[in-house]
């Protein structure tokens, strides 16, 4: 469901950030324009944010060139296991190394929103029940957190739930 979202960023990053960005400089307002081009019937806002944090790496409000390179290598040439780590960062939303099931709603929340109208992509369940669900798959020792070890896992083990969580 999420294979057009991050095909889209790559391309769409880099056309976004030749014309304009010429400082090389890719800031959450210039991220949020590329994604409404994409999506222009959702709310692509709250998404952003949270792919942004993930890109920003050393968390100065802005996504540099060797960062935007960085992200680029990942969502297009990573591996597997790459791509779900950078995941992992973006639904561990307060950095604390775990997800825990508020921090999953709110990325599949987040995710909804963007979809938005488009809903041929939309599922028919909550984002409250699906975020559960993934929950309950992943959640191996039933903590109620996810370290990234348990997320890769569940990911690698299973197809649907690594194409929707790190297309
Ligand atoms: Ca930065
Ligand atoms: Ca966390
Ligand atoms: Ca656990």
């Amino acid at each position: 469901m999420l294979a057009c979202v991050l095909d889209a960023y790559p391309h769409g990053a880099l056309l976004a950030c030749s014309q304009d960005c010429p400082n090389g400089k890719l800031t959450p307002a210039k991220f949020v324009d590329m994604y409404k081009m994409f999506f222009p019937s959702g709310n692509a806002e709250e998404f952003c944010d949270h792919v942004f944090r993930t890109f920003d790496m050393d968390k100065n409000g802005y996504i540099d060139f060797k960062e935007f390179l960085l992200a680029i290598d990942v969502t297009s040439s990573g591996t597997p296991e790459e791509k779900l780590k950078w995941a992992f960062r973006m639904y561990d939303v307060d950095g604390n190394g775990v997800i825990d099931i508020h921090e999953m709603t709110k990325i599949v929340q987040a995710i909804y929103d963007m979809l938005g109208a488009c809903s041929s992509n939309r599922p028919a369940d909550s984002a409250e029940e699906r975020a559960k669900n993934i929950f309950a798959k992943m959640d191996e020792n039933n903590d109620q957190q996810l370290t990234q070890e348990e997320f890769l896992k569940g990911c690698l083990q299973d197809e649907e739930l690594s194409k929707m969580l790190a297309p």
